[in-house]
């Protein structure tokens, strides 16, 4: 794909998401669109943001669980990047009027301690690198009308992140066994999904320890520092202004945010 094509397309989900209005998925047209495109596309999207002023925070990992692969029929992981300006602060409200259609998922987030780099890393070795864990939920928002995607769109579209928000307690994970905390996603008290922290491929370390890999061959590393969004356990749900929604998660405690207009 050439300078210009990525920039138009770049430019198309910027317009997309300022304006909240949604756009028909690129490989509608060009079916031929790959994966690859669908990262440079990314970077230049998210070097605009950057040029007007947002900060790289973190990284987000997609697609890791069963339940998430069978929602977006889509069975290959994906990652994005975490800007300043999409965290939200636990209790506070999240005006829906600035987004298209907006969907919560809940997430265990770590909190890096120490640079990650390598291929094949063990879970042991992401969890040494790992100053905190924390309950989390990932707003998407996909760009694309009806979160009608193929892998190579959602890609460039920074993978449908839109918001994030994490709870106030940061849990030391020595002696935790995050494959067995009990997650569940609630909406106005009502709950709506729920799974266990193994969901996301075995181990959520396991999903850090990919990206850690898919990084690494671009002589990149996960930095100490860094938000790491492990990857949705439950299905994305989609939510109203009006609702309240929370997520709570075994030892890690809970996190909620109100929908406002
Ligand atoms: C793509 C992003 C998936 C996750 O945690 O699985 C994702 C989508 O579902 O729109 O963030
Ligand atoms: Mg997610």
């Amino acid at each position: 794909m050439n300078r210009e094509d990525i920039k138009k397309y770049a430019d198309y989900l910027y317009h997309a998401e300022e304006s909240k209005k949604d756009v028909i998925r690129f490989t509608a047209a060009y079916p031929n669109l790959t994966a690859e495109d669908g990262y440079e596309i990314q970077n230049e999207l998210i070097k605009r943001k950057m040029d007007k002023g947002t900060r790289k925070i973190g990284l987000k990992i997609g697609l890791t669980s069963r339940v998430k692969m069978v929602q977006m029929n889509i069975h290959i992981p994906i990652y994005g990047h975490l800007l300043n300006d999409m965290r939200i602060e636990d209790g506070e409200d999240l005006s829906v009027s600035e987004l298209i259609h907006p969907r919560v998922e809940s997430e265990i987030a770590f909190i890096m301690g120490k640079d990650l780099y390598g291929e094949d890393l063990a879970v042991a070795d992401v969890m040494g690198a790992v100053d905190s864990v924390v309950c989390a939920m990932e707003i998407l928002d996909s760009r694309y009308t009806n979160f009608d995607f193929r892998l190579p769109d959602t890609v460039a579209d920074n993978a449908s992140s839109s918001r994030f928000i994490m709870g106030s307690k940061l849990v030391d994970p020595t002696d935790i066994q995050l494959e067995n905390l009990n997650v569940t996603l609630a909406i106005n008290g009502e709950r709506v999904g729920k799974g266990f922290g193994s969901a996301v491929m075995g181990h959520p370390a396991n999903s850090v320890a990919m990206l850690a890999g898919i990084l690494a061959k671009q002589g990149e590393k996960i930095e100490a520092g860094q938000i790491i969004l492990t990857g949705g356990i439950t299905k994305a749900i989609p939510f109203k202004s009006g609702d309240v929604v929370e997520t709570t998660i075994d030892i890690l405690g809970g996190v909620s945010f109100q929908a406002v207009c």
